[in-house]
């Protein structure tokens, strides 16, 4: 069945000049691209988008690196999306990542791994309602 999920291009990826062949892998594994922006997050409003790893020791740097610059949030849908963008992702540590995935190709480390995408529906309907209005999903 047709699924939306959530996906940010993280600032590493998109100050290294990838975010075109990224999007262009996105693309090629069937995503529809519903809506996507361009937009630098205030140290604040990464921290309200990362709520739920507060607790974790990276926080501080993970919201420190996730309002250093430019991103892309977007919105993804195709069947199974939220399971099949994670797979396309590859592993949160680049260097455990499988050939041909997004994290293999264009991360670097597991703080800067050039990718996001939502891991359930809950948390991809929190993400997803973060960042856009319901009128840019038509
Ligand atoms: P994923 O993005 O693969 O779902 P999570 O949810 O475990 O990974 O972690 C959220 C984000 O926090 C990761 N994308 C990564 O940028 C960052 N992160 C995770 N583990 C570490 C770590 N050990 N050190 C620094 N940053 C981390």
């Amino acid at each position: 069945m047709s699924q939306r999920t959530f996906s940010i291009i993280k600032p590493d990826a998109v100050k290294k000049g990838d975010t075109a062949a990224i999007l262009a892998e996105i693309s090629k594994a069937g995503f529809k691209l519903v809506a996507i922006k361009k937009i630098v997050l205030t140290k604040q409003q990464a921290e309200g988008f990362y709520h739920v790893h507060a607790a974790r020791p990276f926080f501080g740097e993970l919201t420190d690196f996730m309002s250093s610059g430019v991103i892309y949030p977007m919105v993804l849908e195709k069947d199974n999306a939220i399971a099949d963008l994670r797979k396309l992702m590859g592993a949160t540590d680049p260097a455990k990542a499988d050939e041909g995935t997004i994290r293999k190709m264009f991360a670097s480390s597991i703080g800067e791994n050039a990718i996001h995408g939502s891991d359930a529906e809950d948390t991809a309907a929190f993400e997803i309602g973060y960042f856009f209005a319901g009128y840019e999903l038509k």
